[in-house]
């Protein structure tokens, strides 16, 4: 399959369409879409967890992987929205959180019971004189351990509490988990994301002197053998089944090997480094200014890297774990059309698979909650607790949560200007932006809209083949204000200016004769010599050899 062409727009089904006024997205919701969705052109849609869970961390606890949470809908719901989408040859990718599942999970209750077969699907330990068994923490704050008074003894939870891990070692959790990709494969699903999939292989469980845990866990030791018997027993069996890993804090070396295809793991691999740039240390609530050469370091080190490894990259700016990039990297005030614009081209013009979250297509800001009761999410609140705590004053936990709370991303499509940003008619679960007036999806018709720019970038991707199987060639490295890079292969040429600052900029590279611009966010008649960028401007020349 040519993953070049193919791009990817992630659902977070809470929040895109209600249908029942209960002010939940629901799977009726996003079949209402479909034709939206269609008109934009993306290939897939890629939905966060739709299954029975508590909710305590918006279905990533999941309780039964193969039934739909009643919530969002019924499953005559799901096969109908399958059915609808590929009517429109769009494909479904489901989202498979196999590191954990929810602790009210039959595995888990039976677990709990004293069951030793299930005992065995997870991670039980003995404490340590009064102490958890390692000093391991959860990605949401606090142990990573969870005490059970009534048999002395702790569970495992990388992440929630209430999210318990489970144990991969154990052949029948692996056997269990190719069972739940086979039942979903057989519905028609054609694509599979994993949840935090290469932190699944734990053999050492030790006291982590230098940190808190991670490094024994993350890519662990049987990672890529895991992964190659999941795909011999599920979606390697198929040609037509795209698959994509969330690989936390990974390197580059494993993720050449998984998503290269001699491996015969994944198809490709998010990763996060490009978007460190605002929080070196590692601690994501520091708030920092966004450092433009790291980006520039990161992408291109991907880019080059994966392309000389036979890797595969996904491209993405956020998802739902991560603030809105146009208040991130952009500038949400004055110059947002063209700022979205402009990161939009970076993104879409690499080599990869690019991925769309919803609303980013319009441009959406992140959430501006100026109230700890605005908040819904988990890490969000645990960290609420942790930091003051900490003596951290109020102001600047406000200010940081304003600026890397996952709620930022989590708000209501913004699809009119009527109430609740025609989302819902209800309540909605988490409040809608007040800025809906004035972006939503009423004027994607227009020409100058970030919809139409969307929507031109993944045709180009679609019908200019060099952006499909380009080789990659970073340009003006070392230059403080433009992103820059160069596509190549047999028969096209593709430069891909950017500036990323509000200034004009002169660009210093001279681009050869016969190239004609082909996507610009200002006016498509640029020429390409003595080039300048007007603020956040950015351009695409193609040239035909
Ligand atoms: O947002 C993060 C914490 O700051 C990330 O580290 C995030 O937790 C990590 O990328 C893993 O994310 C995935 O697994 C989590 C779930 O909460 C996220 O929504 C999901 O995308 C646990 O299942
Ligand atoms: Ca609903």
């Amino acid at each position: 399959m040519n993953l070049g062409n193919k791009v990817v727009y992630q659902i977070y089904p809470k929040s895109f369409q209600d249908t029942n006024e209960d002010g939940i997205g629901d799977l009726k919701g996003i079949i209402e879409h479909l034709d939206y969705l269609k008109e934009l052109g993306v290939d897939y849609l890629w939905i966060s967890p739709f299954f029975v869970s508590p909710q305590n961390d918006n279905g990533y606890d999941i309780a039964d992987y193969r039934d739909i949470d009643p919530m969002y809908g019924t499953m005559e719901d799901f096969e109908r929205l399958v059915e609808e989408a590929k009517k429109r040859n769009i494909y479904l990718m489901m989202d498979m959180v196999f590191n954990h599942c929810s602790t009210k999970h039959e595995w888990f209750q039976k677990a709990l019971k004293g069951d030793p077969y299930y005992r065995d699907f997870f991670i039980f330990r003995k404490g340590r004189n009064g102490l958890p068994p390692t000093n391991w923490e959860s990605n949401f704050g606090g142990s990573a351990w969870n005490y059970l008074p009534e048999t002395d003894e702790y569970y495992l939870h990388l992440f929630h509490e209430t999210q318990a891990d489970l144990n991969w070692e154990n052949p029948e959790v692996r056997k269990a988990c190719c069972d739940i990709v086979n039942f979903w494969i057989d519905k028609g699903v054609k694509g599979f994301r994993f949840d935090v999939i290469n932190l699944i292989s734990k053999e050492c469980y030790e006291d982590d002197l230098k940190g808190n845990g991670k490094r024994f866990y993350t890519d662990g030791p049987r990672i890529h053998e895991f992964l190659h018997e999941l795909n011999r027993e599920t979606f390697g069996k198929y040609d037509d089944i795209i698959t994509v890993g969330e690989m936390a804090s990974t390197t580059l070396e494993n993720s050449i090997r998984y998503s290269n295809p001699d491996s015969e793991e994944l198809s490709m691999i998010f990763n996060f480094h490009h978007l460190r740039i605002d929080y070196p240390s590692g601690n994501k609530w520091e708030v920092q200014p966004f450092r433009f050469h790291d980006l520039k370091k990161n992408l291109f080190m991907w880019q080059r890297e994966m392309e000389k490894g036979g890797g595969w990259n996904a491209l993405f700016w956020y998802n739902h774990d991560q603030p809105r990039i146009v208040s991130r990297i952009g500038d949400e005030g004055r110059y947002r059309k063209e700022s979205a614009k402009m990161l939009a081209t970076t993104m879409h013009g690499l080599q990869g698979t690019p991925y769309i979250y919803q609303g980013e297509e319009i441009g959406m800001t992140n959430a501006h909650f100026t109230d700890i009761s605005q908040y819904r999410d988990i890490e969000t609140l645990n960290y609420y607790t942790i930091l003051k705590q900490k003596g951290k004053p109020e102001e600047e936990i406000y200010e940081s949560f304003r600026r890397k709370s996952r709620d930022n991303s989590r708000t209501p499509m913004q699809w009119d200007d009527t109430k609740n940003a025609g989302f819902s008619t209800g309540e909605p679960w988490i409040s809608v932006i007040s800025n809906y007036k004035e972006i939503n999806t009423l004027d994607r018709e227009e020409d100058d809209s970030i919809f139409q720019y969307y929507r031109k970038l993944i045709q180009l991707r679609k019908t200019v083949p060099v952006i499909a199987d380009g080789t990659f060639e970073a340009l003006l490295e070392d230059h403080d204000r433009i992103l820059a890079y160069k596509r190549e292969n047999d028969s096209q040429l593709l430069y891909v200016f950017c500036n990323y600052f509000a200034e004009d900029v002169d660009v210093p590279y001279e681009v050869p004769e016969g190239c004609r611009c082909i996507i610009s966010n200002y006016n498509e008649d640029i020429k390409p010599e003595e080039l300048r960028l007007r603020p956040y401007e950015a351009v695409m020349f193609l040239k035909d050899k």
